[in-house]
């Protein structure tokens, strides 16, 4: 992947996320500004706009929001392709719904010209300053679950302690968990993030035995943060990133868990397994050479779950 130096666009990356162990590590995101209704960005309707990519996990946690509160017709959205190219990240033939622009960079540039920085997805735009607000989605994320939802309800400030608890730990150890598995370039990192993955995945599997929800039994934003790892687990992660321990499908009550969210409304919209495929095994000489793309696995999402969330 390339990254973007003084508003130039390079292939070469001199700081791929590796550590001397060669063990992944993740980029912090640099442009975090936050929607308030004391402004100066505030959550007016037709304002903000979503760069995204189907395929990716933190783009996946911000289209779920913006979908499960209904803010579809509130927030546009631009779709990326979902294979990255020598430009990172770029739109179809006639360029992105908004700004017609070819690639991602071009929006970075747009208001910062000297740009220094990874282009990555999502991307929230203010379309009246002409400016990005954020490209953290946990950010973007909370933004939408706070200033475009005044009643709060995916995240209750009762529960608030509790969500962050779920996503500092979901964060870390499962939607990172399955990069630092796939990207892992030492036997000895992988056996660490792939043992840790698994043991997360036992543990919130433990969770949901007893519980609807990771809060109980009402959905929150921890749910929907935990959602796009799950749904890209058995046709990517699992073979792609060698997260192999097991499938989701093999877990009782994760399965049956994400099943309920899938069939949530507005959810199933988000999801595009087909896409899933193509961008985790799109061709890279490090995990897929060839860029055969496997034909499986027979999943049925849509099969009935036991469970019922509630969900106003
Ligand atoms: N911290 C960012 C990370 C987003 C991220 O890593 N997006 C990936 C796609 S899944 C990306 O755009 N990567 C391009 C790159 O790193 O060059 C967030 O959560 O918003």
């Amino acid at each position: 992947m390339g990254v973007m130096i003084n508003g130039q666009y390079q292939v070469a990356d001199p700081d791929p996320g590796t550590t001397s162990q060669g063990a992944y590590e993740r980029a912090r995101s640099p442009l975090r500004d936050w929607i308030t209704a004391d402004g100066p960005f505030t959550p007016d309707p037709g304002r903000y706009h979503l760069f995204v990519a189907w395929n990716c996990p933190w783009a996946h946690r911000a289209l779920l929001t913006r979908a499960v509160l209904g803010l579809t017709e509130v927030i546009s959205v631009s779709v990326a392709l979902p294979r990255r190219t020598d430009e990172g990240w770029v739109f179809d033939a006639g360029g992105d719904r908004l700004l017609g622009v070819r690639a991602l960079h071009e929006v970075y540039a747009r208001q910062r010209p000297a740009y220094t920085g990874r282009i990555t997805v999502p991307v929230l735009w203010d379309t009246w300053t002409e400016q990005i607000v954020s490209n953290e989605s946990a950010d973007i994320t909370r933004m939408l679950s706070t200033a475009f939802d005044p009643d709060r309800r995916l995240v209750p400030l009762r529960l608030q302690d509790e969500i962050d608890t779920w996503n500092a730990m979901i964060h870390a150890r499962i939607n990172n968990g399955v990069y630092r598995a796939g990207f892992a370039r030492t036997q000895a990192a992988y056996d660490d993030a792939v043992h840790d993955l698994f043991a997360a995945l036992d543990e919130v599997d433990a969770d949901l035995a007893a519980h609807t929800t990771l809060t109980g039994n009402t959905l929150t934003e921890a749910d929907l943060r935990l959602f796009p790892t799950l749904a890209r687990f058995d046709v990517a992660y699992h073979y792609a990133f060698k997260c192999n321990l097991a499938k989701l499908s093999d877990y009782t009550h994760l399965w049956d868990y994400a099943r309920t969210l899938y069939a949530l409304p507005g959810v199933a919209d988000t999801v595009k397994f087909d896409i899933y495929k193509s961008g985790y095994f799109s061709a890279s000489d490090l995990r897929n050479p060839l860029g055969i793309v496997p034909a499986g696995p027979r999943i049925d999402w849509s099969a009935p779950a036991e469970r019922t969330i509630a969900w106003t």
